[in-house]
This record gives C-alpha cells, structure tokens and sequence, in this order.
C-alpha cells in the first residue's frame, strides 16, 4: 500500500480532559507517524471553513459550536494507507458504535463530542492539510 498522509485533529472534548498523549499513543501504536503537529483555537469562520461539507447537516451550528469551544491539536500523519489506518484507530463516528481498542471507544464522549477527526478519503487529506499547514510546518 501506498504512504498517505492525513489529517488529524484532537478535538476540544479530548484538550479539555487532558489526554492528548493517550490518543497519539494510539495513533503511533498503529504504525502513523506524526510529521506536523501545532495546537490552535478555531474561531468561527475557521471551523465553518473546515467543515463547509456538513453546511446543510442539522448538526452544523452544533458542531462549529464545539470546534470553537477550546483548544485543539492538529496534526499531519503519514504512513501506510494512512487515511484508512486512520479512520480504523479512530472507530466509529457514534461511540456507541465502535469498536473495541478504538480511540472513540475508549474516549469519546457521544456522537458530537468524540474526540477526533481524521480525513476520509486522500483527496480531502490533501486539501485539509493544505487548510491547516504550511509547507514548511510539515517535516516528513
Ligand atoms: P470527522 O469528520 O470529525 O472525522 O468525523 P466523521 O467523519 O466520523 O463524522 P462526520 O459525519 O464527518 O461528522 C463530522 C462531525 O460532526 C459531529 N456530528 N454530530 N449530532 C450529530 O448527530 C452529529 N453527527 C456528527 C461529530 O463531531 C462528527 O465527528
Ligand atoms: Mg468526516
């Protein structure tokens, strides 16, 4: 398989309870590498930007309201398949559903405050990364 890179971001839920360590313990455990990492505070605009996707999702306003409500860390992985490896130690969207060993499993606490994002296809990788580094902040 091919290396990728994707974006992740710890979201403010997981700031506010202090286990940032814990959750890129479970992403370097699975093989990703962290090669650009900074932690922000999203305003409004920026976290409407990012998730210009979910718009029209009833959860919208919700969603920015939680993005901008502490800090977050964001970073660049790469590995393997990294957009999929990704995806896979983060589980399911709903913690309810996801599985065993995940990091929603062990740490999120319902379907909006879930403690992670991770890009879903390479395509959008490329243009989130694009969104939250510059070239220069990214060192593979
Ligand atoms: P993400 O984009 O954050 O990696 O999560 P995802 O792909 O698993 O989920 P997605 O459908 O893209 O939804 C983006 C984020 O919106 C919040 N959400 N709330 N209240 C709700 O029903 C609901 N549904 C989604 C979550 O924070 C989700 O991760
Ligand atoms: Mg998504």
């Amino acid at each position: 398989m091919a290396i990728e890179r994707t974006l992740s971001i710890i979201k403010p839920d997981a700031t506010a309870r202090n286990i940032t360590g814990k959750i890129i313990d479970k992403l370097e455990s699975a093989g990703l590498r962290v090669i650009a990492q900074k932690r922000a505070r999203w305003s409004k605009a920026d976290a409407e930007a990012f998730y210009a996707v979910h718009k029209d999702r009833p959860f919208f306003g919700d969603l920015v309201a939680f993005m901008t409500s502490g800090p977050i860390v964001l970073q660049v992985l790469e590995g393997e398949g990294a957009v999929a490896k990704n995806r896979e130690v983060m589980g399911a969207t709903n913690p309810a559903d996801a599985a065993d060993g995940t990091i929603r499993k062990e740490f999120a606490e319902n379907i909006e405050r879930n403690s992670v994002h991770g890009s879903d296809s390479a395509e959008n990788a490329r243009g989130e990364i694009a969104q939250c580094f510059s070239e220069e902040e990214i060192v593979g």
